[in-house]
C-alpha cells in the first residue's frame, strides 16, 4: 500500500505569505495530479499558537533566520507564520483537500517546534502519523510539499528511521534554502536511501 504525505502546502509558505518559499505555489498542481495514484493521502499543517517559541518575535533582540539553542537543540528563528486559524495557516485554495483522509497538525506546543510529520523537534513526542500509516498497511511513502529542506526532509528522514520505504517527489517540492540547507538536505536524504524523484526531468 502506498501513501502520499503532503507537507505544509499552506498560504504562509506560498508567494505573499509570511514565510514565503520561492515558487511555493507551483507544488499544488503536481500534488493534486498525483493524489489519485495513492491508496491513502495525508496532509500536514504547520499550526502554531501565537507567540510560538520558533518565532523570532518571541525572543527579544533576535532576528528572523538566526539560530538559537533551545533545550532540545539548535532552532532557526522564523518570522511569525502559520498561526492557528489564520488565513496564512490555511491550505492553498487550489489544493485538493477532498481526497486526503487525514490532516496531521504540528508545532502546536508553545515551546517546541515540529518540522517532521512524525516527531516534534524534541525528537521524542510522536504525532501519531506512523501508527495511522501502519494501521492502514502503508509501507511505501511518497513525500511532496514545502519546504524541501525543512519539513519535507525531516519527515522523509524520520520515515526511513521508522522503517518505511521512502520517495520524495522533488518536482512537487520547493525549498527555503538557508545557507546551503537544500544541498545538505538532498545529500542527507540520498545517503539515507531515499529515492529522490524528478518526474519532469
Ligand atoms: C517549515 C520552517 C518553519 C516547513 C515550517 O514547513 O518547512 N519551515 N515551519
Ligand atoms: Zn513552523
Amino acid at each position: 500500500m502506498k501513501a502520499l504525505i503532503v507537507i505544509d502546502v499552506q498560504n504562509d509558505f506560498c508567494p505573499g505569505g509570511a514565510l514565503a518559499v520561492n515558487d511555493g505555489d507551483a507544488v499544488v498542481k503536481p500534488i493534486n495530479a498525483m493524489m489519485p495514484e495513492f491508496e491513502l493521502v495525508v496532509l500536514t499543517q504547520d499550526w502554531h499558537p501565537s507567540g510560538h517559541g520558533s518565532f523570532a518575535s518571541s525572543h527579544p533582540g533576535q532576528n528572523a533566520f538566526a539560530v538559537i539553542d533551545m533545550p532540545y537543540g539548535p532552532q532557526v528563528l522564523w518570522p511569525d507564520h502559520c498561526i492557528q486559524d489564520s488565513e496564512g495557516a490555511a491550505f492553498h485554495a487550489d489544493l485538493n483537500v477532498t481526497m486526503p483522509a487525514a490532516v496531521i497538525r504540528k508545532g502546536m506546543r508553545p515551546q517546541v517546534d515540529s518540522y517532521s510529520a512524525f516527531f516534534e523537534n524534541d525528537r521524542k513526542t510522536a504525532t501519531g502519523l506512523s501508527g495511522l500509516l501502519r494501521d492502514r498497511g502503508c509501507r511505501h511513502l511518497t513525500f511532496a510539499g514545502l519546504a524541501t529542506d525543512y519539513c519535507v526532509a525531516w519527515s522523509a528522514l524520520d520515515a526511513v528511521r521508522l522503517g518505511f520505504d521512502v520517495t520524495v517527489e522533488l518536482d512537487a517540492c520547493r525549498a527555503i534554502d538557508l545557507e546551503g540547507s537544500l544541498a545538505a538536505a538532498l545529500s542527507e536524504m540520498q545517503q539515507a536511501g531515499i529515492s529522490l524523484n524528478e518526474r519532469q526531468a
